[in-house]
């Protein structure tokens, strides 16, 4: 690390942490697209450990100290929720480090926000799976995770992004990037434009299903990407669910549908080359197979029934939400390129097209799992 001042920044930040600690070294980590990661090495009571410091992203997260609230209480029910089932608590839930008890947050002097927690030992995370056995443990994982939290107090859970999954106003937020056109972008969107435009009715159905009261409001994750699961290295099985960041009230179908959006397609969510794009049906199973088996069979029937509609309705919604990053001027997601959130919206476009092609199938899966 060359910046300097980022280099203080994280000394103080280890400092609150560890007051007795001597820091040894720091390097950016992960592939998160949201929050500054580095995993740092220091000594500690005579022993040499390794951690996760986080600088929390306040132009996404605005109240840190709600946000923390939420991780605390969730990640402290699990611990007591794993060792009431003689589970590894240490290893199968995050902790935070708090020098002091509720101490979890760490202000720096430009008012920037840090946490920490141990850095989870011999541990995989990863950004493709290899094998549907991947995929599969990754739904075990989340649906797991999801159960572990059926009984949490869910109004004690804060926003901590308002309306995160709700797409209709996502498509909103589109449309008004595009009329606003700031950075004269929206030109070479057009396409893309009238793509989500075609299927604005559909991009509603899930709320209006939970107004009615069709679909119950759960516990749920709202990120469950594939590398917010870290994998034993020995073993290959999925040990601790992470990125607690959005926890909140929310549908099942968000998070088995984010899932879905990114670990079952054959490709990455940034590929460039759209051809590669699908849907595999045979990750889709396994992903399908796995959550299913960590819920423990506490899906009502209308949520199974719309577990593709789901993956369907994630994909468009995280798709509308870079190519608005990409009208805005690339402000929320971090970016590895000039274009890079154009190409991650092309990609989950031409993932949802693929989708709608095969919800046949995707039906006959659910059914032959449920
Ligand atoms: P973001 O919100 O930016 O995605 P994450 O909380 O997902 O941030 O962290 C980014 C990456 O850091 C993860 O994908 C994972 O590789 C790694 N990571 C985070 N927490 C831990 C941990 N406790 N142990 C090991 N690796 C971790
Ligand atoms: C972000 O934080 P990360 O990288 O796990 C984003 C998700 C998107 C995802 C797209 C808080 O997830 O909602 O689906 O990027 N997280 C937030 O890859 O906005
Ligand atoms: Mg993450």
């Amino acid at each position: 690390m060359n910046d300097k001042p980022l280099d203080i920044l994280i000394q103080n930040a280890c400092a609150f942490f560890f007051p007795e600690g001597k820091m040894l070294s720091a390097a950016s980590y992960g592939n998160g697209h949201i929050n500054d990661t580095f995993l740092v090495s220091l000594e500690n009571k005579r022993e040499i450990s390794r951690y996760i410091l986080q600088r929390i992203n306040q132009h996404v997260f605005n109240d840190p100290l709600a946000l923390m609230e939420n991780i605390s209480g969730v990640t402290s029910y699990l611990s007591r929720k794993l060792k009431s089932l003689n589970r590894d608590a240490a290893r199968e839930t995050l902790t935070l480090i708090e020098p002091a008890p509720g101490q979890n947050l760490y202000t720096d002097q430009e008012g920037g926000c840090w946490r920490c927690f141990p850095f989870l030992e011999n541990t995989l995370c990863l950004e493709q799976a290899e094998s549907e056995a991947d995929l599969q443990e990754s739904g075990r994982a989340f649906g797991d995770f999801q159960y572990l939290l059926s009984e949490y107090p869910a109004h004690t859970l804060h926003q901590s992004i308002p309306y995160f999954h709700h797409t209709p106003r996502r498509y909103q937020a589109l449309c008004t990037a595009a009329e606003t056109d700031a950075f004269g972008r929206a030109s070479q969107v057009v396409s893309l434009l009238q793509f989500a435009a075609l299927r604005q009715e559909k991009l509603s159905l899930a709320l209006h299903l939970l107004e009615d009261g069709a679909l119950p409001l759960r516990v749920t994750h709202n990120d469950t990407k594939l590398n917010n699961v870290l994998f034993d290295r020995f073993t290959r099985k999925a040990v601790c669910v992470i990125d607690l960041d959005t926890i909140m009230p929310g549908l099942s179908l968000y998070d088995f549908g984010d899932a879905i959006r990114f670990g079952a397609s054959a490709a990455p969510e940034d590929e460039p080359d759209l051809s590669r794009v699908a849907l595999s049906l045979s990750l889709f199973d396994a992903y399908t197979k796995g959550y299913l088996e960590g819920l423990q069979g506490s899906l009502t029937d209308k949520e199974l029934d719309l577990l593709p509609y789901g993956a369907w309705l994630m994909t468009m919604e995280c798709g509308i939400r870079f190519l608005t990053d990409y009208l805005e001027g690339d402000i929320y997601f971090k970016t590895a390129f000039p274009g890079h959130n154009l190409t991650r919206a092309k990609a989950q476009f031409a993932l949802a097209q693929d989708i709608e092609k095969k919800e046949q199938e995707m039906k006959e899966i659910v059914g032959n799992h449920r």
